[in-house]
């Protein structure tokens, strides 16, 4: 969170979390296409040449006041693959509010779960407990046909109880839902720290 008085603005960080190719860039590429273009900023993708997120993709866009600031909310996705360990690290800097994006694939869980862990470590290294953190989960790729039932991967990945959704990104399902609840938990608290 950056608080600018002069111009009244709130600067507020959203990060998409989860393994590789569990659909963090689909989520922001389906939100960037569907929020008005008046209050959003172009979509920023650093990209390989095999179309996988190198650093990470950015957008920022404007929603309500938060005690008569404008927040600007930011979101990051993170790399998923192992090799970059650091980038998810620094991308965490001073995040406001995390949506984990698991991959429902059969084959998937291990990654899902070895992110899941490398999430709550790189928070906890933050001084960030995740049971406490603004952070909504999105069980995507529902539309597998061998998707994991969605009951194991709760249980695995959610003991937190923290709020969740089942997406397909690729069609838009859940990708407002997940990010509008996350909003609602990172104003909350943004609320009740500057009130
Ligand atoms: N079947 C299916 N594929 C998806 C879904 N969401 C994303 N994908 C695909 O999964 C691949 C990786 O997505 P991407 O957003 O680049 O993953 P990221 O590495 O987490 O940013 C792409 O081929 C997407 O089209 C989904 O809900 N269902
Ligand atoms: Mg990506």
């Amino acid at each position: 969170m950056f608080i600018n008085y002069g111009l009244q603005q709130i600067d507020l960080k959203i990060v998409y979390y989860g393994p590789g190719m569990s659909g963090k860039t689909t989520n922001l590429e389906w939100a960037h296409a569907h929020i008005a273009p008046e209050v959003r900023s172009d979509l920023l993708n650093l990209k390989t040449k095999e179309d996988r997120t190198i650093f990470f993709d950015f957008m920022q866009f404007e929603v309500g006041k938060i005690n008569g600031l404008t927040p600007k909310f930011n979101l990051y996705t993170v790399p998923g693959q192992d090799i970059y360990t650091m980038s998810r690290k620094i991308i965490l800097n001073g995040v406001d509010g995390i949506i984990y994006v698991a991959d429902s694939g059969k084959d998937r869980m291990r990654d899902n779960l070895f992110t899941m862990i490398d999430l709550v470590k790189n928070l906890r290294s933050g001084q960030q407990q995740i049971e406490t953190f603004p952070i909504v989960l999105q069980y995507n790729k529902r539309d597998l046909p061998d998707a994991m039932p969605l009951a194991h991967m709760r249980k695995t990945l959610n003991r937190f109880k923290a709020p969740d959704f089942e997406g397909v990104a690729t069609q838009g399902v859940g990708v407002f839902e997940t990010l509008k609840e996350t909003i609602e938990l990172v104003v909350n608290r943004v609320t009740k720290q500057i009130g």
